[in-house]
């Protein structure tokens, strides 16, 4: 298989700056070459291009509205793209925002394919806020709601559906903060988070085979990994880190029992802040965990 691998280096939807650095880090990790390691054709797009980071107030309960958009204009065509050669594209961030035009563009291509698509979002927070809820107005923290077809109308609709994917066929994997009416919504919206609560009551093995339980191999599997999921002891490099995420082993296992299912078809790993990062652990970590989601294993290669 070709993995694409399309850097997005932008933090216009971050609530500190420097995801925008992402995309390098990640490569300087080492990605192409362990994901080449694994047998895999690797390329690497580059860069997509985009407007500077205004750095202005929220506006109407938004920040940067336009940039977010074109952003995410960029990440659509470019996953696009990749999916329509086959490969499985693999998102560089940038900030979470940039999960809109992603998967709007996974969710096109599973409609068109007849895929069931699935996403597990693995995150501290489960960016389902809108300009209404809001309470900071940064756009990372409403993709989730933009693909069910609820933020800001200029980000709503892209897959053709108002909405991209519908919320049962979305997961929660590492919750830990919520705001206050994002609680609302989450109900309202009928979501399934399994919070540090319930990995912790449960293990994150009965999570996660409760997670994949109906994926079947008509199932497109879509993973946004924020890496604040992990723990900030893990990973230091992330500009909204919440204590108590779940361990190095736990996400290890995780990333594994994704791939056992061989049904990975795209990615996105955001958030990686290396102005905040110490020594680039945080992609170096993030690039074990891709290994691991594309199957790699101690005893089998
Ligand atoms: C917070 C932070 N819930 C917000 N969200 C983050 O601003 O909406 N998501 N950091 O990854
Ligand atoms: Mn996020
Ligand atoms: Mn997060
Ligand atoms: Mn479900």
């Amino acid at each position: 298989a070709t993995v694409s691998l399309i850097g997005a280096p932008t933090d216009v939807g971050a609530s500190v700056r420097g995801a925008g650095m992402g995309p390098d880090a990640l490569r300087v990790a080492g990605l192409a070459a362990a994901l080449q390691a694994q047998g895999f054709d690797v390329i690497d797009r580059g860069n997509l291009a985009g407007p500077p980071n205004p750095w202005q107030q929220p506006a109407q309960g938004v920040r940067h509205l336009p940039e977010v958009v074109a952003w995410n204009r960029a990440v659509f065509e470019a996953v696009s793209t990749a999916l329509a050669m086959n490969h499985v594209p693999l998102l560089m961030g940038g900030d979470h925002c940039l999960a809109i035009g992603s998967i709007s563009a996974v969710a096109r291509q599973c409609r068109q394919e007849r895929k069931n698509l699935r996403v597990i979002w693995l995150d501290a927070h489960t960016d389902v806020n809108t300009e209404t809820i809001s309470p900071s107005g940064n756009i990372h923290g409403m993709p989730v709601a933009c693909l069910l077809g609820h933020g800001p109308a200029d980000l709503v609709g892209w897959s053709g559906e108002r909405a991209a994917i519908d919320a049962g066929s979305l997961d929660f994997i590492g919750i830990r903060s919520v705001d206050a009416d994002e609680r609302q919504a989450i109900k309202q919206m009928g979501l399934q988070v399994f919070d540090m609560r319930h990995i912790d009551e449960h293990g994150m093995r009965n999570t996660m085979t409760e997670v994949l339980q109906d994926v079947d191999e008509d199932t497109h599997i879509h993973v946004s990994f924020d890496l604040d999921c992990l723990d900030p002891m893990e990973a230091p490099g992330v500009g909204t880190g919440v204590r108590g995420g779940p361990t190095y082993r736990e996400m290890q296992l995780c990333m594994e029992m994704i791939a056992d299912t061989g049904r990975l078809g795209s990615l996105d790993v955001v958030e990686i802040n290396p102005a905040l990062d110490v020594r680039n652990r945080t992609a170096e970590l993030a690039v074990e965990f891709i290994q691991s989601l594309f199957g790699a294993s101690t005893l089998v290669r």
